[in-house]
């Protein structure tokens, strides 16, 4: 009986190479961002999660949920501000998303983060679905950066403003549903940084038509990620699994040189 030959990230990288691979659907999450000094939700000490401990919110998720919101916006404000990453810098991991883009080969980008690095490292707009926020807009970015709750200034309201962010509790934009039509297109899948536990972006992989590869790149397994034929998981660091990837792809050079640029 012949084995049959297995998937790896050099066999990956040679059928991108070639031509074989050529539509790419990325999903990333927090992880891609904590080398850029923004904490993640879940890794144990460093993650928001266990510094929310103090707060002593009903559960952690409660600072991003809408009803917790609506009547204790503060707790999001005092968070938000710790984040904002005005002055951070993209990740190798970002770069790399920009590198598949300028390649012609990045289908498409469904991000579960809020900090905006996949655009600052150059992943144009229109490739990316900011699937739990979209991006907030001058006045909100300056609430942002003091940690001030924004007041509504029209005397009969004068509720606390809701940034442009999807809570847990509310809907997605309808855009995802227009999106995830892409994912059967795609010949490869790659998954980055993130637990895989928040929905819907969690039934992304299981989108993947059967037998196309897919790529894990993060500390830990998660989902259904390398359960599959054709799975192939580097874990650890995504910054060095993203530089182990390149060297296969042979552009490790390009993906600094385009890192040292952004
Ligand atoms: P999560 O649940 O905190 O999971 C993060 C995952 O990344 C975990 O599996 C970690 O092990 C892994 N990880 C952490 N650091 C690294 C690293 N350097 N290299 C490789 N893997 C790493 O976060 P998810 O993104 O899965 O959950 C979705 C939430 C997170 C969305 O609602 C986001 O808005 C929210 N979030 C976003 C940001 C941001 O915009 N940067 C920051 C924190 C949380």
């Amino acid at each position: 009986m012949s084995i049959p030959p297995t998937t790896t990230i050099q066999s990956i990288a040679e059928r991108i190479k070639t031509g074989q691979i050529t539509r790419i659907i990325v999903l990333t999450g927090a992880g891609i961002s904590t080398s850029a000094g923004i904490p993640d939700f879940r890794t144990p000490k460093t993650g928001l999660y266990d510094r929310l401990a103090p707060l002593n919110l009903p559960t952690p998720e409660s600072i991003f949920h809408i009803s917790y919101f609506s009547h204790s916006p503060e707790p999001f404000y005092a968070i938000a501000q710790a984040r904002h990453p005005s002055t951070l810098k993209p990740t190798l991991s970002h770069a790399f998303l920009a590198l598949l883009a300028k390649k012609n080969i990045l289908h498409f980008l469904f991000t579960q983060n809020i900090d905006g690095l996949e655009e600052d490292a150059g992943v144009p707009a229109e490739k990316i679905l900011w699937t739990h926020a979209s991006y907030p807009d001058d006045l909100m970015r300056k609430a942002i950066k003091t940690g001030d709750v924004p007041y509504c200034l029209e005397p009969k309201c004068s509720g606390a403003i809701k940034p442009e962010v999807v809570f847990f509790g509310e809907s997605l934009p309808e855009e995802f549903d227009e999106k995830v039509k892409l994912i059967p297109e795609a010949d490869l899948m790659l998954v980055m940084g993130t637990s895989l536990r928040v929905a819907p972006c969690s039934g992304i992989p299981r989108m993947m038509e059967p037998g196309v590869p897919r790529v894990l790149i993060n500390m830990e397994r998660c989902g259904d990620m390398g359960s599959r034929d054709g799975d192939v998981s580097i874990l650890g660091d995504c910054d060095v699994g993203v530089r182990e990837f390149a060297e296969a792809l042979g552009w490790r050079g390009e993906l600094e040189a385009l890192w040292e640029e952004v």
